[in-house]
């Protein structure tokens, strides 16, 4: 298991190298050290190269041949757009007295025209300067640099705003500049010229498409890799049938499909504004005015993530103040029961980039707005799996770790107004850093029949949160125009159970039936994600995940995250009990405490040297041969506990070597009195010491070998020490004066 550790950190290491080539050449030990300590650079962003691997993951020819499946049924689909719309009437596009844009995009399986509009409230707009959120990912600076985002819209971003500097590209040419588009992309990755229009991810790239083709071009794009795409934008819900709404149709698998043949690519959607708009009479819980049941269209796919508004409140640790749902958020369920929205997001008065010109502003709320902000802060976590492990997370893995980390709103358990609650970016970013440490997060697969089972050992004062997230295959079933059918659209039906001395722990659940009531625990047969808690875990837990039925495709890939537990028996407390173990004629052997699962990361140097000589064992014991007599040796360690946490340096320890007499120094000052501070400069010293001190008449000075045998005693009145009679090594400087006395060490050239 150790010897993993030092593969993944020198992999690492060399993933980083290639990308930055002759930049860090210098000291791979530094750089080694610099990733793994304090992830302050983004050392590279989403190169072909990656995006390359990416694409190799995905089932290519299933994507091409549903791409053209999907250019088939669009050009049939347009003709009769627009055969339909002569025979009724209806307008293919069209400016709402509010301003808001929607066009025509498909007919629906009952004949029911299905228009697109974009997600903002219009009537929500008010002048208020506000922020993006994006407290405790930016204390890794993370920044979104050479990472790139899709945002489908109603038209293509203004490309030469300001606060792009660059970094958008369009998708569609021939497509109109347009006002939301630019507010979202804005949201994600503005530079911050107006701070608080600062984008979530504000280096990256986007490339900015409209809704019309949506379908064909994400199929393209996912194909090459494309990781992440924001969709602000839905069916209008005024304008079709109420059975549509909770409804798996046509538009929802066939997005599902794309996920399911492109794993890594992830589509996050708007659950959209309609909670008050009385559109669904039939509602599968509830009146017209209570907001249930009112999602529609690709928001209510199982593979992708559908983001509701919410009025948060962030403290400046990144911790949440308080939340609730926004006036206008749509409200689930899907009519089978699933839980959506997934995630809420801060749609609320949010400052972005406008149209109107290429420095012009504006602020508005909704879905569409609270959407950018969770795809820019998903986007940073990829970037982060990406720096600290050199590889993407399946889209299944970044779901759920959004999903296993969301802020829990109001009573315990998932709801179907904000799902699994607030989205929390920092907390999502803190299971990747402690990864095998208290946290696990794992790409798994599960066989047809089989049982896969994992131990973890929680301490008590946690909760132990377990949950499994798969990208799930396209469900046979849609609904074709029947009012609340509760087939489910799960295909492959896996199960999470944790057990413990024979009493078995149930993943959340939500009852169409009672959609306002608390979640529930129990056996989960309609969500692609479960997730299990238990507060205060304490001891061994056994977490099994198993399906029901026959697995579809022979097997089940599926992302398990654990958190507040502890995956090793480490100690992070820094090394003790450093000591000299042997001595011979040219040679040391240092031993200290023994740690548990640790991997010593062991620096040494003669003790003038700049840098430490740096290696990594597995064994409490080093030999260091080579020695010559007379140097000044030093020595220190830590002990890495998992790739990204380690415990702080031992004190090192000094000795100067003497064949088999050799013996640790002692570097105890002999005397510490607080009323004195001074210290000696330049140190190493060459010839003079010089103390920055106020000294007197009355001041004496005493240099002694670090072994305590005083060589050298003086008067320091004039501030000055010669030590050009020493030899080279360390030392300990002396200074009295009356009945106080002060030391420091030195080491002379
Ligand atoms: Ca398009
Ligand atoms: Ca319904
Ligand atoms: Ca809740
Ligand atoms: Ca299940």
């Amino acid at each position: 298991m150790v010897y993993i550790f030092v593969v993944q950190i020198l992999h690492l290491y060399n993933r980083t190298m290639d990308c930055q080539n002759s930049t860090y050449t210098k000291s791979g030990i530094l750089l080694l050290l610099l990733l793994v300590f304090s992830v302050t650079n983004n050392l590279c962003g989403q190169t072909t190269e990656q995006r390359l691997k990416i694409a190799s993951n995905n089932k290519r020819i299933e994507l091409a041949n549903f791409k053209s499946n999907l250019v088939s049924e669009y050009v049939l689909e347009r003709s009769h757009l627009k055969a339909a719309a002569k025979l009724h009437n209806w307008k293919l596009k069209e400016t709402l007295a509010n301003g808001k844009k929607i066009e025509l995009q498909g007919i629906g399986e009952d004949g029911s025209p299905l228009y697109y509009e974009t997600y903002a409230d219009e009537a929500g707009l008010v002048s208020r300067a506000s922020t993006l959120n994006t407290d405790g990912i930016l204390g890794l600076n993370l920044d979104g640099d050479g990472m790139q985002v899709g945002v489908w819209d109603s038209g293509v971003a203004l490309q030469n705003h300001v606060e792009y500097a660059s970094r958008v590209e369009i998708g569609d040419e021939d497509s109109e500049i347009d006002s939301h588009a630019t507010r979202v992309t804005g949201s994600i990755i503005s530079t911050g010229l107006k701070k608080d229009a600062k984008g979530v991810a504000n280096k990256a790239t986007v490339i900015t498409h409209d809704w019309t083709r949506d379908k064909i071009e994400v199929t393209e794009a996912a194909a090459d890799g494309l990781l992440l795409s924001n969709h602000s934008y839905g069916i209008k819900a005024d304008r079709v049938p109420d059975w549509y709404f909770g409804a798996y149709t046509k538009v929802a698998q066939d997005w599902d499909k794309i996920m399911y043949n492109a794993p890594y690519y992830l589509m996050v959607t708007a659950a959209g504004n309609a909670q008050k708009s009385r559109n669904n009479d039939s509602p599968i819980y509830g009146t017209n005015t209570d907001g249930f049941d009112v999602l529609l269209g690709f928001t209510l796919a199982k593979n992708n993530i559908t983001v509701a508004g919410a009025n948060s409140e962030i403290d400046k640790n990144g911790d949440l103040k308080s939340a609730d749902v926004s006036a206008y958020s749509s409200f689930g369920p899907v009519d089978d029961g699933r839980i959506k929205p997934d995630i809420a997001g801060n749609g609320s008065t949010i400052l972005s980039t406008d149209s109107f010109s290429n420095t012009s502003y504006d602020t508005s709320s909704g879905t569409s707005m609270a959407t950018p902000g969770v795809t820019g802060s998903l986007l940073l976590l990829q970037q982060y799996h990406q720096e600290l492990y050199g590889s993407y997370m399946k889209a299944a893995t970044l779901k759920g770790l959004a999903l296993h980390t969301a802020d829990d709103i109001d009573t315990l358990g998932p709801d179907y107004k904000m799902g699994w609650g607030v989205m929390n970016t920092k907390a999502a970013a803190e299971v990747l850093t402690n990864k095998e440490f208290t946290s696990h997060l794992a790409e798994e697969s599960l066989e047809n029949g089989e049982t896969f089972s994992f131990e973890v050992t929680a301490e008590g004062n946690e909760t132990l949160i377990a949950s499994i997230s798969w990208t799930d295959l396209e469900s046979d079933f849609i609904n074709r125009g029947e009012m609340n059918n509760t087939t489910a659209a799960l295909v492959n039906d896996l199960d999470i159970r944790i057990s413990k001395n024979g009493q078995t722990f149930l993943p959340w659940k939500l009852n169409p039936a009672r959609a306002s009531s608390a979640a529930t625990k129990g056996d989960n047969k309609v969500d692609p994600f479960e997730r299990i808690e238990i507060p205060n875990a304490n001891g061994i837990y056994t977490i099994t995940v198993t399906h029901k039925g026959e697995l579809q495709n022979t097997n089940q890939d599926f992302s398990l995250i654990v958190t507040g537990v502890l995956m090793t028996t480490c100690s992070i407390d820094a090394p003790a009990e450093i000591s000299l173990e042997e001595t011979e004629a040219s040679s040391v052997s240092i031993t200290w405490e023994a740690v548990a699962d640790g991997l010593y990361e062991i620096q040494y140097k003669e003790i003038y040297q700049q840098e430490w000589t740096t290696e990594y064992i597995t064994i409490n014991n080093f030999d260091w041969k080579g020695l010559l007599l007379d140097n000044t040796y030093s020595f220190r360690l830590r002990t890495f506990c998992s790739q990204n946490i380690a415990s702080e340096y031992s004190d090192p320890i000094t000795f100067t070597f003497n064949g088999e007499e050799t013996v640790l120094e002692t570097l105890n000052a002999l005397s510490v009195d607080s009323e004195i501070s001074f210290s000696v400069y330049p140190n190493p010293a060459m010839d003079e010491i010089q103390l920055n001190v106020q000294t007197t008449e009355h001041t004496v000075y005493r240099i002694m070998s670090t072994s305590g045998v005083a060589l050298k005693m003086d008067s320091a009145s004039n501030s000055r020490i010669n030590v050009s009679d020493l030899p080279s090594g360390l030392y300990v400087l002396q200074i009295q004066d009356f009945d106080v006395n002060k030391s420091t060490k030195f080491y002379k050239y």
